[in-house]
């Protein structure tokens, strides 16, 4: 037997029965172990090798063309009353679902080779962290662990001192889209996948756990489970503030979390500390503070727009032990994507011949995969098991109009408010229509585990229980001038939103108050350094006209999740409508 855990032996046990595998193999994460399976994959072809003079132990991927993005129709929370998982999830009823899954899992991994993954989410030692094991068939899912979470050997043994662990259960199946299901059992602690090798949809640490199932256990041990990326700002005094900021996907955190401060903040001694960028999870502390940790240990993030310019960080990050999925391949055999920079596609996602009548060469939605601890901005304060104080939560969205370039809640329950009215243009990490406006509430709506009702309202309950809450901002990098372009310039340049946002924290800066919120005060955003000056009047401007006619949707919106929506939500509406 490979664990003194009985719980955990038996039920790999039942899972091989079910699913019948030619082998099991119990992953430690040591290195002889990764090589192992990165020279199994090189043989299926499930990796390529790229220029390693270039880009030395990096590989390439690629997925089955359908299956290339998370599937949001397909992602079900099954617990035993429908209306705990709210109109914000699929729901199926837990038989139901169980029947339907041990139906698909039947012998499906007849002649593979079984992978038990043990992984902590969070620092092995932190008591915020939580514990997880995922079986999977696919080479590629336990590659990908190893660089994303803390898995192997150290994870075990904390799973077996515990006894408790979330058990997630993935197959690639035959990769039909019509038999593709991510199921969430919160109520049992568990996860079941199958059909799909993709990113949140077979890394089962990420978005099924550490958000769907987390997010659920956060509300009844009164902590936030969140899709928010995790930053230090360093002033020139050498002074350290942290900020969360919850982006729906694909919509700037990971470029966030890792900026280099623009001229003149570099010189003055501004530095940025890279903590996460994509989760976090949030705990009050003793001292009335909120503080987060990082539940992941690597980045599978966004490759398109990612160049020297947008984003040196990651760039430097990339040269050397990385995965990339679904890139371009230029013709010495180094990783391409659209907005590089440097270089020419010679095949594109697909293997093909590079042909721009096939559409982009990189998938929109093509990715990387590398540890944290390669970014050079990273902060050793992501190993800290006691997490990191938050001083601002900001909450963005990708709006070509309307939402301001940055505006300050009033207080906690405005800022709860701000979140939950939250709308962003859909992206490519989902599949579906690109570009649609849609309510995202908190950056979560494909992430809450629970009723969107119940969310915000324990959000007001942690809040509320804080001496020392965080505050709130919103911001949007992707306001469009009349030729579509974007009139802020974004990526490092957003440091000169941060510096508002910190001096706030700090009684550096005054705001002006207006019924959507606290505003900057007229140049109070740094422009100075830019080449051209943005049109601040256009990203700070308040119309309230077209605001009264978002104040209609919000409201419509809150009443859908009625009657779990809390009341003062529905009354601020009203109340800020009023003002307008
Ligand atoms: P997920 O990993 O899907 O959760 O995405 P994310 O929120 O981490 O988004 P990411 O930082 O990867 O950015 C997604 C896309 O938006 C990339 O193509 C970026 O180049 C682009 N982007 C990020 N920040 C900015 C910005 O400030 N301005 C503009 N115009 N584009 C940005
Ligand atoms: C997202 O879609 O928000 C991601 C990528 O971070 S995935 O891992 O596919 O969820
Ligand atoms: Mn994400």
């Amino acid at each position: 037997m490979i664990t003194k855990l009985t719980e955990l032996a038996e039920w790999v046990d039942s899972v091989a029965r079910r699913t019948q595998p030619a082998e099991i193999h119990w992953c430690t994460g040591s290195a002889e172990e990764n090589a192992m399976l990165t020279n199994g994959m090189l043989e299926t072809g499930e990796l390529m090798e790229l220029n390693p003079v270039t880009h030395p132990e990096c590989y390439l991927h690629r997925s089955d063309p359908d299956d290339v993005a998370r599937v949001e129709h397909l992602t079900y929370v099954c617990t035993v009353d429908a209306d705990e998982a709210g109109p914000n999830n699929n729901w199926m009823a837990p038989d139901t679902a169980h029947a339907l899954m041990d139906e698909l899992f039947d012998g499906c991994m007849q002649g593979r080779t079984m992978y038990v993954i043990p992984y902590c989410m969070g620092p092995i030692e932190s008591p915020f962290s939580r514990l997880g094991v995922e079986i999977t068939d696919s080479a590629y899912v336990v590659a990908n662990m190893r660089k994303m979470t803390r898995m192997g050997s150290p994870a075990l043994q904390r799973i077996e001192r515990e006894g408790s662990f979330v058990r997630g259960l993935h197959s690639t199946g035959e990769l039909d889209p019509e038999r593709r299901y991510i199921m969430h059992f919160p109520q049992e602690l568990a996860i079941q996948s199958y059909g799909s090798g993709y990113g949140g949809n077979a890394l089962l640490g990420k978005k099924c756990h550490a958000l769907r199932i987390a997010s659920h256990q956060a509300r009844t041990e009164g902590w936030l489970a969140e899709h928010m990326m995790i930053v230090g700002i360093e002033n020139p005094a050498g002074q350290t503030r942290y900020v969360a900021a919850a982006f729906p996907s694909a919509c700037g955190k990971t470029n966030l979390a890792m900026l280099i401060p623009p001229e003149p903040y570099r010189s003055a001694g501004w530095k940025v500390h890279t903590v996460g960028d994509d989760i976090c999870w949030l705990h009050p502390g003793e001292d009335g503070r909120l503080y987060a940790i990082n539940p992941e240990a690597g980045f599978f993030g966004v490759a398109p727009g990612t160049s020297k310019k947008t984003n040196p960080n990651a760039l430097a990050m990339l040269d050397r032990d990385a995965i990339f999925t679904n890139v371009a391949a230029t013709a010495d055999n180094q990783p391409w994507w659209e907005e590089l920079g440097d270089g020419r596609p010679a095949l594109d996602w697909q293997g093909r011949p590079y042909d721009p009548k096939n559409g982009p060469a990189a998938h929109p939605n093509s990715r990387f995969t590398v540890s944290i601890d390669r970014c050079p901005s990273y902060s050793p304060e992501a190993e800290n098991p006691s997490g990191v104080p938050i001083d601002a939560i900001i909450f963005g969205g990708r709006r070509a109009s309307l939402a301001p370039l940055v505006m300050e809640a009033r207080d906690w329950t405005h800022g709860t408010f701000l979140g939950a009215a939250m709308a962003s243009e859909t992206t490519a990490a989902a599949t579906g229509k690109v570009g649609v406006v849609r309510r995202d509430p908190m950056a979560m709506k494909p992430f809450c585990g629970y009723h969107f009702g119940d969310y915000w309202g324990h959000w007001l309950d942690v809040g509320g229980g804080l001496a020392q809450p965080p505050k709130i901002f919103q911001v949007n990098w992707f306001r469009r001038d009349a030729e579509g372009g974007f009139i802020w310039p974004g990526f490092g340049e957003n440091m000169r939103v941060l510096e508002w946002v910190l001096k706030r924290c700090s009684g550096e800066a005054g705001a002006v108050e207006t019924p959507v919120g606290l505003m900057p005060e007229p140049d109070a955003i740094e422009t100075g350094g830019l080449s051209e000056r943005p049109d601040m009047e256009t990203l700070l401007g308040i119309n309230a006209r077209e605001w009264s006619k978002e104040f209609d949707q919000i409201e419509k919106h809150l009443e859908k999740f009625a009657p779990h929506t809390p009341q003062v939500l529905i009354d601020l509406a009203r109340e800020l409508r009023n003002a307008l």
